[in-house]
């Protein structure tokens, strides 16, 4: 019977990650990741904050404990590669560059948030910083990073795509799918499972009937390897190496992180699937510590500069949340943009439907289209909480995320 502790409490160097020791970066670069991890860290910490003021509706999921992952593998990737993820995915988007005012402001709704105050935290999007999201759907991301790695091999680029999911994605069909026709088309693609050991409520071994994610892709043609998700540099190291195979052989990779979240599956879990022990036994591997620690060790970065870049993390935040604040939701009036692409709005070499004939087709012309809609919705939307205070009703009525 599997137990907690099957991979919960091993060692890192029985799971085959963690024992290679990696040189430090120059100091300007141990820096700038350090920064990196910390304000991922602290902004999670404000959202958490913000989601029990009733500031962000619907769903929110922190990645706090996996800082190391997303920037060890984001840091791996030129600025034209594409990185696609998760719904736990703002640290994706600060460590690829997206400010954090418009992080915080699209978590609140916002219309000066990076995907126009329509995603919310799950769908975060970037397209000048190439940051394809923030996906809903369990697994639903991998076949999307394939036709983008698709699209980046036909039309003869250098670009590489980086895509992210959890170890519960792994069991979807979409994985198996995508892995086959990834290898068959020979795309320049690094999937990454950040294995968080939960997929929700569900551990690891109680998901999954392999549980050495780094092999569940050789079948198919994709090999794996396997990294320490908690040592920046160890995930650093093994994306570099797989985004090379990747965009220089055309051989698609997996890499697997083994990390741990922190926190809840999302921000209403009672976490009644795991001990406390078990979650004390991973904080004392806490990659910002261990990280810093090294550091310090090293004499690159010492404890009062480290305290520098955490209040930088901070003014940051505070400025982020100000300005979430205080900007503007999206005018009602425009609930229709942004729906279809219409033809003018694509990039060659790309194409959309209406190169079927220069014509508007039906359902393109939807602002016109839709005076019924228009009509329910805005009824719809007096039935809307408007206040703070209504709406953390509402959420103890348990309506809502
Ligand atoms: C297709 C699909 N099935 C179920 C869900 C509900 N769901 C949301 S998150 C989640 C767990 C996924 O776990 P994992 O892939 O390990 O990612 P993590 O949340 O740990 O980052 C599930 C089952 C969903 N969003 N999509
Ligand atoms: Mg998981």
């Amino acid at each position: 019977m599997a137990t907690e502790d099957v991979i919960h409490g091993r060692h890192p160097d029985e799971l085959g990650v963690g024992s290679t020791s990696h040189p430090l970066p120059d100091r300007e670069t141990c820096e700038k990741v350090l920064a990196k991890m910390i304000l991922i860290r602290r902004f999670e910490e404000r959202a958490g904050e913000m989601y029990a003021k009733a500031k962000i509706g619907g769903f929110l999921h922190l990645c706090i404990g996996e800082e190391a992952t997303i920037v060890g593998a984001t840091q791996a990737l030129r600025d034209s590669d594409y990185l696609m993820s998760t719904y736990r995915e703002h640290g994706q988007a600060l460590a690829r560059g997206t400010p954090a005012r418009e992080v915080m402001a699209e978590l609140f709704g916002k219309a000066t948030g990076c995907s126009g105050g329509r995603g919310g935290s799950m769908h975060l999007f970037d397209m000048d910083r190439r940051f394809l999201g923030g996906y809903g759907i369990v697994g639903g991301n991998l076949p999307l990073a394939a036709g983008v790695a698709l699209a980046s091999d036909y039309t003869g680029t250098e670009d590489a795509t980086l895509c992210m999911f959890g170890d519960g994605a792994t069991n979807q069909g979409t994985f198996g799918e995508t892995m086959n026709l990834a290898a068959l088309w020979s795309l320049p693609v690094v999937f990454m499972v950040i294995n968080n050991q939960f997929g929700m409520g569900t551990a690891l071994e109680r998901h999954s009937a392999v549980t050495d994610l780094s092999k569940k892709s050789g079948g198919f043609g994709v090999p794996g390897t396997r990294c320490d998700g908690m040592n920046l540099l160890d995930v650093h190291a093994c994306v570099s190496t797989a985004l090379e195979k990747a965009r220089g052989d055309r051989a698609p990779q997996l890499v697997e992180a083994v990390t741990y979240r922190y926190r809840g599956h999302s921000m209403a879990d009672p976490e009644e699937y795991r001990t406390k022990e078990e979650v004390e036994r991973w904080l004392g591997r806490d990659p910002i510590a261990a990280f810093s620690k090294r550091l310090a060790e090293e004499g690159v970065l010492g404890e009062e500069e480290a305290k520098r870049l955490d209040d930088e993390a901070m003014k940051t935040v505070d400025d982020a949340v100000e300005f979430a604040d205080s900007s503007p939701f999206p005018d009602l009036a425009s609930m229709y943009d942004d729906v279809y692409v219409i033809g003018e709005q694509v990039r060659r070499p790309y194409w959309s439907t209406d190169t079927r004939s220069p014509d508007t087709h039906r359902g393109e012309e939807e602002r016109e289209a839709g005076e019924i809609a228009r009509e329910l919705a805005e009824k719809g939307a007096l039935h809307e909480p408007e206040t703070d205070e209504d709406q953390r009703e509402a959420r103890a009525r348990g309506e809502g995320g």
